[in-house]
């Protein structure tokens, strides 16, 4: 099984800046994680990161007839990204959300996912570890 993984803005300054609400660790160790996440379920994974909202959807769109399904931290643009919202849709790919922080105890505009209605599943508030459960649950119910 071929999985996309895309981490949205910021991402990449995992371990430089709010340890206390993203942890210690940095973007390398979060691509290592999901790594050996997918050498443990058999999965093929590409770990994507941009900090741009168009990128993102060329992406998405790039990974039609390419890959089996979609992890997906769309960061801020969780919350504003109807655009992300429609390229998960167009695709159809069985998608999985995923948080580092849990979010429904943060700020009042976190508490709306746009991209949610496209996505099988939401883990947050887990930190590294919802990535892994992503990569389980999508090896799970589509094989590997
Ligand atoms: O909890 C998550 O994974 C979020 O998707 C992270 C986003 C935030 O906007 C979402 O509401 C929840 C922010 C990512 C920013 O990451 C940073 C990491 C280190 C330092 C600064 C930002």
């Amino acid at each position: 099984m071929k999985i996309l993984v895309i981490n949205g803005p910021n991402l990449n300054m995992l371990g430089k800046r709010e340890p206390e609400i993203y942890g210690q660790e940095t973007y390398a160790d979060l691509v290592d994680y999901i790594q050996e996440a997918a050498r443990e379920t058999g999965a093929e994974v590409e770990v994507f990161q941009s900090n741009h909202e168009g990128e993102i959807v060329t992406k998405i769109q790039e990974a039609y007839g390419k890959a089996d399904g979609i992890v997906i931290n769309p960061a801020a643009y969780t919350h504003t990204s109807v655009a992300i919202l429609d390229a998960l849709k167009a695709v159809a790919l069985p998608a999985v959300e995923v948080h580092l922080s849990d979010v429904t105890k943060r700020e009042a505009f976190r508490q709306i996912s746009y991209i949610r209605p496209a996505c099988e599943k939401t883990y947050m508030g887990m930190g590294f570890a919802g990535y892994r459960q992503a990569i389980v649950y999508l090896t799970g119910q589509y094989g590997q």
